[in-house]
């Protein structure tokens, strides 16, 4: 062997001395790292990604302590096709789900696995998904051999020597192997400053045995395990049989003038502004007093507390946002976040050292090196050129953000008063629906629409179903999924709970010339405020219609808007010829999902169904 184990005196924990003394034998790196998350550490760390070329220093007078990392053009997103759920039982996946039979699996992986860290550094990162020591949170191991990879933990999760001490000698952790799939010969050096596998990706959960390998990758979801692959994947299955619920979600906090906080988790698929959302800035006029908080912008972990109420945190440190669109009026205080610590990744490289995207304030620059290293000037942008590609990304830590909410390192989480779910739909869904009741609600996410996005390798604005914006991140058979939120709801019910009320939001309305007609952004603080409203136990401020109760022009905050009452019918109009084809699409799910489907969702759409038809 090439390598020394050396762990260091903190790690105490034997179980994961011997898998770390297993992996290192199977993948044959030359060396070892355990990563403390100190801050020399990071900084070390970078200065060697510097070395290599991976990552360019920028400019520390406009960005200080950031970098650029520009990936390999075959790896820019999540890889949907080859993400596997391996579970024991094919239909314990789910139609939704990619399956393969866990040996058939591990004979695949075997081959490429062994021997695939040679000539690299394997680097030991222990992680927290959740405030160390919380009870809602879990504890996770990556081994990665990508410094790159190490770096951008330190800034998603809590990582490090810190959390091998809440670990302690017995605690249990969820074992996550990485590896850029691109071994070296003796003395051979990278070709290339983003080494990783173009032909061959991998990225396998085993859900029985609690285990995540990725193969091949070095982008975002793909390879920064704690993410999407353990905070929704592995541990849908832990919230299914542990009772809680770990959700696609941002968690914000409202306060309002009065000084009362209320806390929504919000669902939407990949780049459709959760990020956004979550750092929303009230408008200054008709929301004096006013307050958002970010507790989280991607993931949440929600558990029902003594009270019978929905406690949830986020078990993420930082953010992983999309670039492109981010500016100081679609969100500020992430803006304000990017002006220190950060690693972008596939956005350009300015003349004078900085980062720009489409979508930045201001003019464009009048030249720039793109994300693929070529010459960018804003003559061919208008040819369509990109000079950061579509899903770039900014990696940064969530202490950062301005608007941070008080409450985000509480490892007794924030109490939830909502549920938002929305996704990006031109057409049919009107701006904001409140379900009836939960068995409602929980239709109404099962039944989630949205246009497909960058963050996923294919096909770019394709409506598809995105069940409660988890299509690509359930762990298990999707129907089970759907019957465990009902499942949780009859519970709480049941012991005297008073349930977060649900919403259907849509901000993405087009009019016949195909523009937006929702303003969006700090706006939707006006169907929020009515929300909590709602919440609240207002009752006299909505109108009912087939599918639940949405607001008229006259029951919302139009103060510093004009926002006419034609134009509020253009995201409002519920047709029936749209709905007709909408329900015809609920129905192609349903017979996808029909093995397992939870009986009260199929009867409530063959309820909704009918009145659709009556319309
Ligand atoms: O899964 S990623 O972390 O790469 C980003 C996303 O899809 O939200
Ligand atoms: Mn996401």
């Amino acid at each position: 062997m090439s390598f020394t184990l050396n762990p260091p005196a903190y790690i105490q924990n034997q179980k994961l001395i011997d898998w770390v003394a297993s992996m290192a034998e199977l993948t044959q790196p030359d060396a070892i790292h355990w990563c403390d998350g100190s801050v020399e550490e990071y900084d070390a760390l970078c200065e060697e990604l510097v070395q290599a070329g991976t990552f360019k220093r920028l400019n520390p007078a406009k960005r200080a302590n950031s970098y650029l990392a520009c990936s390999d053009p075959s790896d820019v997103a999540r890889v949907e096709d080859k993400t596997f759920i391996c579970s024991e039982k094919k239909d314990d996946a789910g139609p939704t789900n990619n399956w393969m039979a866990p040996d058939e699996m591990r004979a695949t992986l075997k081959p490429l696995f062994t021997g695939c860290m040679r000539g690299r550094t394997m680097y030991v990162i222990p992680f927290s998904m959740g405030p160390l020591g919380s009870d809602i949170a879990h504890i996770g191991v990556e081994l990665s051999d990508s410094a790159y990879v190490a770096v951008n933990m330190k800034h998603m999760t809590r990582m490090g020597k810190a959390v091998c001490e809440v670990l302690g000698k017995d605690g249990e952790f969820v074992p996550c192997v990485h590896t850029v799939g691109a071994p070296l010969a003796a003395g051979e050096k990278d070709k290339t400053t983003w080494p990783c596998n173009p032909d061959v990706k991998y990225i396998v959960h085993y859900p029985e045995t609690r285990e995540i390998w990725s193969y091949g990758s070095g982008y975002g979801g793909n390879a920064l395990l704690g993410k999407k692959c353990f905070a929704l994947r592995i541990a849908s299955n832990m919230g299914r049989d542990q009772g809680w619920l770990a959700e696609h979600m941002l968690i914000l906090g409202v306060t309002d003038p009065n000084g009362v906080k209320k806390h929504v988790a919000a669902a939407f698929p990949s780049a459709c502004g959760k990020t956004n959302f979550s750092m929303l800035i009230p408008p200054k006029v008709g929301f004096e007093g006013w307050k958002v908080t970010t507790v989280g912008d991607d993931i949440a972990w929600i558990k029902p507390g003594k009270d019978g109420r929905l406690y949830a945190i986020n078990p993420e440190f930082g953010y992983f946002g999309v670039a492109p669109g981010t500016n100081n009026e679609s969100n500020k205080n992430c803006m304000d976040s990017l002006n220190k610590d950060v690693i972008f990744t596939n956005v350009a490289l300015t003349d004078d050292g900085d980062v720009w995207w489409e979508g930045m304030d201001g003019a464009p620059p009048a030249h720039a090196i793109d994300w693929q290293g070529n010459d960018w000037t804003p003559e061919l942008g208008k040819q369509g050129k990109k000079a950061a590609h579509p899903n770039s990304r900014f990696t940064v830590p969530a202490t950062n953000n301005p608007a941070i909410d008080p409450e985000y390192d509480n490892p007794a989480g924030v109490a939830i008063d909502a549920f938002l779910f929305g996704g990006r739909r031109s057409t049919t869904i009107p701006l904001v629906t409140e379900a009836r009741n939960w068995t409602q609600g929980v239709y109404m996410a099962a039944t989630m629409g949205s246009e497909t996005t960058a963050a996923a390798f294919g096909a770019q604005g394709v409506v598809r179903r995105d069940p409660f914006a988890m299509l690509p991140f359930t762990g298990y058979n999707m129907s089970d999924y759907f019957a465990h939120w009902l499942n949780m709801g009859e519970k709480l019910t049941a012991q005297g709970a008073k349930l977060p009320k649900m919403y259907y939001v849509n901000w993405f309305r087009k009019n016949a010339e195909g523009k937006f007609v929702w303003p969006g952004f700090g706006d939707n603080m006006r169907v929020l405020q009515w929300i909590l409203s709602r919440a609240d136990g207002a009752t006299d401020n909505g109108a009912e219609h087939f599918f639940g109760i949405s607001p008229r022009y006259e029951d919302l905050n139009w103060k510093g808007l004009d926002f006419t009452p034609a134009q509020y019918a253009t995201v409002t109009a519920m047709d029936k010829a749209e709905w007709q084809t909408e329900m015809g699409l609920h129905a192609e799910l349903f017979e996808k999902l029909k093995d397992r489907m939870p009986a009260a969702l199929e009867a409530y759409r063959h309820e909704l169904e009918a009145k659709v038809n009556a319309l």
